[in-house]
């Protein structure tokens, strides 16, 4: 019955192969290769034209001339737009002899103390706060101060920068400091979204919106100088990605035990698909960062055990993370253009019992299955 079947369908299979290939060679010559690319490989997004970069204080001054009155104050301003008609596209990225902070300062007059900024003219819809990872990168920090203050001025967000420097010399530990940015960045405002941003990477294009996706974590930094502006490798979470407050909850945060370089990227993304979220990107002709050139740090040697940690993520993620944390805050101090937390976050051996706690706000951590 099958081998009569077959013989009788072969005249009409072959049949069915020609037209295909006859039609698809029609479609896709009519309509150029470049459709045939674009359905098998990731889309790269809008063409921009990295050569011809503007200034990054680009279409800022009309806003200082804006000075709201206090009745102006009071009535309800009208909704940013959105995207923000400010925007420029590439910019252009000075990684060597930032200014002082002191100059920093003066080209950002709307800057408030602590490093807030709301637009002086509409209502933002966007709330963001800035988390970063820090020890000893003052150069650094000020290229990333005098890159960011604007950039994220033109898109209309209301913002905050929190700086979490781990004091002392135990080694460095980037998760957990990011635990603790988040915690203490939220006891301070409803912040609708968070930024997870290492001191040493300047954004080039401000189509690269610095909000987050409702549903889902965004990778952010998908396309950097370091790996000729291609990902290293799927599911990378380095440099700087985002999530909102609900999402940080459901993957219990960060891991606190990843001591040294490496292999806390990779945990944080494994967290967020054992939560039964996916990885989002804006696309790759947006997503472009320079990352200042620099040594390993003293005190970040590589962590030789995190391939073995990364074997334990999928028992650990429920217990170790937002839910265990314990630092102690040493200081916060109100700075010009950022916000500045000291902290103690113990080290490998040594973990300060403090446990820190929970804003009112926030609620506490459940369990996802
Ligand atoms: C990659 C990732 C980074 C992280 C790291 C492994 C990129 C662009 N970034 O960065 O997100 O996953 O690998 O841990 O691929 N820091 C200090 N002082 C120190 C040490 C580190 O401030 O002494 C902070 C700083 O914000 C820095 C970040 O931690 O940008 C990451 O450390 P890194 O820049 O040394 O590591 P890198 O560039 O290999
Ligand atoms: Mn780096």
């Amino acid at each position: 019955m099958l081998r009569f079947g077959l013989a009788l369908d072969y005249p009409c299979t072959l049949g069915l192969l020609v037209g295909f290939q006859f039609a698809f060679f029609l479609c896709f010559s009519l309509g150029g290769f470049r459709n045939l690319v674009s359905v098998l490989v990731h889309s790269t997004g809008p063409e921009f034209d990295y050569s011809r970069p503007h200034d990054v204080y680009t279409n800022l001054s009309s806003l200082l001339l804006h000075h709201p009155g206090p009745i102006e104050r009071e009535q309800q301003l009208r909704d940013c737009a959105l995207p923000s008609p400010l925007l420029v596209g590439p910019v252009s990225v000075h990684l060597s002899l930032p200014p002082s902070l002191e100059e920093i300062k003066e080209k950002n007059t709307l800057v408030k103390l602590g490093g807030h900024y709301r637009p002086p003219d509409c209502e933002p819809q966007h709330h963001t706060a800035i988390v970063i990872p820090y020890r000893n990168r003052q150069t650094h920090l000020r290229a990333l101060l005098y890159h960011l203050h604007p950039f994220l001025q033109r898109q209309q967000v209301h913002y905050g920068i929190y700086i979490v420097h781990q004091t002392g010399n135990s080694t460095f530990n980037r998760a957990k400091l990011l635990n603790v940015g988040v915690r203490e960045a939220l006891k301070e405002e409803d912040w609708g979204c968070i930024f997870l941003h290492d001191v040493d990477l300047l954004p080039e294009n401000d189509h690269n919106t610095y909000t987050c996706h409702p549903q889902h974590p965004t990778h952010h930094s998908v396309a950097m100088d370091k790996f000729r502006y291609r990902l290293p490798y799927s599911q990378y979470f380095g440099g700087v990605s985002a999530l909102t407050p609900e999402q940080y909850l459901k993957m219990n945060g960060f891991p606190n035990h990843f001591w040294g370089w490496g292999g806390e990227d990779d945990d944080i993304a494994a967290r967020v698909r054992l939560s039964g979220m996916k990885i989002q990107c804006p696309p790759m002709s947006i997503g472009h960062y320079k990352m200042i050139k620099h040594k390993e740090d003293q005190g970040n040697e590589q962590n030789p055990r995190r391939y073995d940690l990364l074997k334990h993520t999928r028992l650990n993620w429920r217990s170790d993370g937002l839910s265990s944390l314990t630092y102690e805050l040493l200081s916060k101090e109100l700075e010009p253009l950022y916000t500045n937390l000291s902290v103690d976050i113990g080290d490998n051996h040594h973990h300060p019992s403090v446990k820190a706690p929970l804003p009112k706000s926030e609620p506490q951590a459940t369990p996802i299955n």
